[in-house]
């Protein structure tokens, strides 16, 4: 079968410049899934005059580019829905760039004035990254910009983090000084946004379909579901896309979203991901379908999240259910494992946040700690008995806990990396926690991949 490309794409297919030489308004820095199904959706949209073109860089692996550079950059979004199927092509990015081998390549995009706008989707563990990574890389195309004096940029962060552009903006602070500095903070901003669309890895099933579909083989496919929302702070210092004319919302304050998203949405898909994959379940729709776990995510949701978001002034249980509902869609293979990987930094974001506000208030919040217990006995089973992945940048130090002999809640708490003195000391909340840890070692594997 024939590959997508500018030459068998559809007829209408827009059939746009792309390579080193492609003009470009935007730098997306972690060109994973969930920009091509997110960002880049939203931004095609809206770039009727072609002034938002997408150069994407990857700092970790060259698929991205392997996949993309031989199809002009086009590739196709398949939305799965409960129902239906629709596949969209996309051809909003104009140039892709391995960080890691191209490095001039790409400072020089980050430096160019025609560059306005970057983006982030590097992962959590990516604001942790050190040299040769994404941080390293946009520090150091600031400092080319700064000494072109190129002009004013945004640099928006679209990861699953509260607070993400003031993280992004502390992590580079740190890292800068003198003239540099100085040039930084007159001409970078760093807006938050809260990003929303459940987009799992692309299998090969995906791909053989789409490919049916398409009549081209296309391997920059990506997976999502029909759902999509971004809420963006108005804070840009050189313009931007006119992203709410494809239903972005741009506000003065992200903070009530991101808290709302990451503890509702996040949280509950951490404990079904954990729990799920203890009983057997392969997917989070298998997961979100199993009774007593659907309302174990309820609880969570309804009980602990819901007080500790009561003064954000957003509406909380109707989107908790919509949730749930887009949890069960049948037809998005979403794994459990994918979903539970990186818990340890996953962790404290989605349920410690809920726990801590909790326990300000002298509740206890038992449907975020039996999340936290999930992951605890996740984490036991695929250090000891190797049946379940374990996917975190901190895995080494997680295996050494559990190897020690004063027990999984005992070893597990005592890492500052996931929680810190407060709770560890909190002596009902080590109660709360061991009994739930117990409870979810007894669980029945109710259902063999
Ligand atoms: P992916 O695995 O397809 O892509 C991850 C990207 O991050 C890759 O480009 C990779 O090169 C880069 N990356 C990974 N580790 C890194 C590190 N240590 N330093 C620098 N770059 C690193 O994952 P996907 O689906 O694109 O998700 C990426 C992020 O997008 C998530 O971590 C999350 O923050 C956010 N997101 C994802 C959603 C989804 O459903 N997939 C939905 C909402 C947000
Ligand atoms: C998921 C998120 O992989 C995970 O940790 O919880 O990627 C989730 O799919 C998105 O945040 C949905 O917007």
């Amino acid at each position: 079968m024939k590959r997508l490309s500018p030459e068998s794409a559809p007829a209408g297919t827009p059939r746009r410049p792309f390579g080193p030489q492609a003009p470009v308004g935007i730098v997306h820095l972690g060109l994973g899934a969930f920009h091509r199904a997110h960002q880049a959706v939203y931004t095609q949209m809206v770039d009727d005059a072609g002034e938002w073109g997408i150069c994407g860089a990857t700092q970790r692996s060259a698929t991205v580019v392997e996949q993309l550079r031989p199809q002009g950059g086009l590739y196709s979004v398949m939305e799965r829905g409960p129902s239906q199927t629709r596949l969209e092509i996309i051809g909003q990015i104009r140039d892709v760039v391995d960080g890691r081998t191209e490095t001039g390549r790409l400072i020089a995009r980050l430096a160019d004035p025609a560059v306005r706008v970057v983006t982030l989707t590097i992962t959590e563990k990516g604001y942790r990254s050190g040299p040769g990574g994404a941080l390293d890389r946009l520090i150091t195309g600031l400092g080319a910009r700064a000494e072109r004096d190129a002009g004013p940029l945004t640099v928006l962060p679209c990861d699953n983090l509260n607070g993400n552009g003031e993280v992004l903006r502390d992590l580079v602070r740190e890292n800068l000084s003198g003239d540099l500095a100085d040039w930084v903070e007159n001409n970078v901003r760093y807006p938050c946004s809260m990003v929303d669309r459940i987009v799992p890895a692309t299998t090969d099933a995906d791909r053989a379909e789409a490919g049916a579909r398409l009549g081209a083989q296309d391997a920059g496919l990506v997976v999502a579901e029909p759902f999509r929302q971004w809420v963006i702070q108005d804070d840009f210092a050189a313009g931007r896309p006119a992203w709410e004319k494809a239903g972005a919302e741009l506000v003065a304050d992200v903070a009530p979203y991101e808290r709302r998203k990451i503890r509702v949405l996040n949280g509950s898909h951490s404990l079904l991901a954990y729990l799920g994959a203890l009983r057997g379940y392969r997917t989070i729709a298998q997961a979100a379908s199993d009774d007593d776990l659907a309302q174990a995510a309820w609880r969570l949701i309804e009980q602990d999240v819901a007080p500790t978001l009561a003064s954000d002034g957003l509406e909380v249980l109707d989107y908790g259910r919509t949730v749930l509902e887009r949890f069960t869609n049948p037809a998005l293979p979403h794994l459990t494992t994918q979903v539970a990987m990186d818990g340890s930094l996953k962790l404290g974001p989605r349920l410690l946040g809920t726990i801590r506000d909790a326990r300000a208030a002298g509740r206890m919040p038992q449907g975020a700690v039996l999340g936290v217990a999930a992951w605890m006995v996740y984490v036991g089973k695929a250090c000891q008995e190797g049946v379940l992945p374990l996917d975190d940048p901190h895995a080494q130090a997680l295996r050494e806990a559990v190897a020690r002999p004063t027990g999984l809640v005992e070893s597990l708490l005592g890492l500052d990396l996931v929680f810190g003195p407060d709770l560890r000391d909190d002596q009902d909340f080590r109660t709360c926690l061991t009994e739930r840890v117990a409870e979810v070692s007894r669980q029945p594997v109710v259902k063999t991949a």
